[in-house]
């Protein structure tokens, strides 16, 4: 081995510290939003220009995770709604909890799905990708349940 290039491998493995070590740990995904999600459908609409979408996010990391669009080919405009007092509103994003969930559900949370499409029809699979502030985007495949549908649990 040539003494220069030892020497210059010995300098940078004392330049690694206690705590370069440990950011190099949270960087393969011990810090941050961990993300999944669970419980995805779209009821299937009555109207052909509208439907909505209901899912889980359980976030397991130790940061929240903004929810801010969603997306799908489906729906040209997919909005954000959120229910306060049997009223919706359009939000700009919807926050996951660190160590919690955010659940869009009937009369609750939910997707807007307008400008649709196709109509979807029970049985039909819809892609989507929601996509996050500060998290890599998630692809779900999100089944159409026929109208009236409830999930168990
Ligand atoms: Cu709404």
């Amino acid at each position: 081995m040539v003494p220069g290039l030892l020497a210059a491998a010995l300098a940078l493995t004392g330049c690694s510290s206690a705590s370069d070590a440990s950011d190099a740990a949270a960087h393969v995904g011990a810090k941050g939003p961990r993300l999944s999600v669970t419980g995805a459908y779209i009821p299937q609409p009555v109207m052909a220009d509208m439907a909505a979408g209901y899912f889980t996010v359980t976030n397991t990391g130790d940061t929240d995770a903004e929810l801010t669009s969603v997306s799908s080919d489906l729906a040209a405009d997919i909005t954000l709604h959120a229910t306060a007092e049997n009223r919706m509103r359009k939000v700009s994003s919807l926050t996951v909890p660190a160590g919690g969930r955010l659940t869009l559900s009937n009369g609750g949370n939910h997707l807007m799905l307008t400008e649709l499409t196709h109509k979807p029809v029970a049985g039909d699979k819809v892609s989507m990708q929601l996509h996050f502030a500060t998290a890599d985007p998630i692809g779900v495949t999100v089944p159409v349940e026929p109208a009236g549908y409830r999930p168990k649990g």
